[in-house]
């Protein structure tokens, strides 16, 4: 399938310039494009994933790519999508930050300086003189032009500084150095729908600084949506990160497998590399045999691989077997604690009567419902079946001498933390 046709099945074209060219454009030879990032945050998120992996689709299509830090433009902050000004970070906060995300794009694209490319947009924003920026740049926007752009007239009303509004120029300023550029040659600009008007904006500079004849070509893709309504990419205990200290693999794991029958082969054309024909399959199977979760399951392993590589999917996909079939005793100490990291605990200092333990843990409602749990084989502690009314809950037996899991019936666990 032609790279185009294929980002289309994929569902990942919102927006393109020139459709008809832009084909032909990528047929005759490998065009090279971007796709930049500020660094707002210390670690990317699952939603900047997908610009990525399409970026490394065109790689693995034989294009070349450059993902960009906006060590310059983070400091400024782009108004588009938002509904307020952004507070500053200082110019270190960024700085570290931005090494943060060109870690993070190495575990996706193989930076060689001659197919892929890492750049920072610092390099050229960062010494930049304003009266070079109002003179060589300033004077190719049309304010009448800027105020049309959706980032700036839906903020109109609720405020905008002259910062924010400068944004697209300096996005802008970025296309057209790595266009300018001799080795890059960049002449595609891809993002999210937000980023619309920030790469139209900076095509239009092309042409008046290069001449009409100057072919530059933009493409976006759709907002992330599920099919309930909610945000995607958020869980309750907030973002869905790509950094392994803020958001585990067991934790990433959790939230594709519990992707909604309605959104899950979306997702699997989105951020995999499966074949057409291998979807179609899943596809299948989610209309056939739902319950057995196999297009959840293989779109949980294909993002988690990616982002962690196949250690830590194994480790995650131990830890969700264990809890599903109660076997704890086959994890250690850190793979029970990463486990149960969301699950609320009550803590106590001293061993506890197991039916004075259930009903602490909310397992029972009553010390007569606890001791009828038990009566039925109902109860598991720390992977062991009690079943005996005088049973001790004791920190010496416990995970680490830390934790002790109160398994009630298939799958309601509580956790106690003894300290
Ligand atoms: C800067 C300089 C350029 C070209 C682009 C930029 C960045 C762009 C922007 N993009 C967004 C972003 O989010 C930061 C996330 C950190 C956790 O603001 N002006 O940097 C997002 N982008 C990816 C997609 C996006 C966009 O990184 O384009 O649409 C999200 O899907 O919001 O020369």
């Amino acid at each position: 399938m032609k790279l185009i046709d294929e980002l289309k099945w994929r569902g990942l074209i919102y927006d393109i310039i020139d459709e008809e060219n832009l084909t032909k454009r990528l047929e005759e030879k490998p065009i090279t494009l971007y796709c930049g990032f500020d660094p707002t945050a210390d670690s990317m998120h699952i939603g900047s994933l997908l610009p990525i992996v399409t970026l490394v689709r065109f790689h693995n299509a034989g294009h070349r790519i450059i993902a960009l830090t906006g060590g310059g433009t983070g400091l400024i902050g782009d108004p588009s999508g938002k509904k307020n000004e952004r507070s500053l970070n200082s110019v270190e906060v960024i700085k570290k930050w931005g090494m943060s995300f060109k870690e993070q794009f190495s575990r996706f694209i193989p930076f060689n300086n001659q197919t892929a490319f890492s750049i920072d947009n610092y390099d050229w924003l960062g010494e930049m003189k304003a009266i070079e920026l109002w003179r060589d740049y300033g004077k190719h926007f049309n304010i009448n032009y800027m105020l049309a752009k959706e980032s700036v007239k839906s903020r109109l009303d609720t405020g905008l500084t002259y910062l924010e509004f400068s944004y697209m120029i300096m996005q802008s300023i970025d296309f057209l150095k790595m266009y300018q550029n001799e080795t890059l040659k960049c002449e595609m600009q891809i993002g999210g729908q937000d980023q619309w008007g920030n790469i139209t904006a900076g095509m239009e500079l092309i042409r008046k600084i290069e001449g009409p004849d100057a072919k530059v070509y933009g493409l976006t893709m759709p907002l992330i949506t599920k099919s309930d309504g909610t945000k995607f990419g958020k869980t309750e205990s907030g973002a869905i990160w790509l950094d392994k200290e803020k958001t585990s693999p067991y934790e990433m794991y959790q939230f594709f497998i519990n992707t909604a029958d309605a959104d899950v082969i979306k997702f699997l054309k989105y951020y995999t590399f499966l074949t057409k024909k291998e979807i179609e399959d899943l596809e299948e199977s989610v209309i056939k045999e739902a319950h057995l979760r196999l297009a959840q399951k293989r779109l949980a392993e294909e993002v988690v691989k990616l982002v962690h590589g196949e250690e830590s999917l194994k480790e995650a996909i131990k830890i969700t077997n264990a809890l599903f079939s109660g076997d704890l005793k086959s994890l250690t100490i850190k793979e029970i604690k990463e486990g149960f990291k969301n699950f609320s605990f009550v803590e106590i200092s001293l061993d506890l009567n197991i039916i004075d333990a259930l009903v602490l843990t909310n397992a029972a409602s009553s010390k007569r419902e606890a001791r009828q749990f038990l009566s039925n084989n109902a109860i598991y502690v720390n992977g062991d079946i009690v079943t005996d009314f005088e049973a001790v809950v004791k920190k010496e037996n416990a995970f680490g001498n830390e934790f002790s899991v109160i398994r009630r019936g298939k799958k309601n666990y509580y956790i106690i933390r003894h300290n």
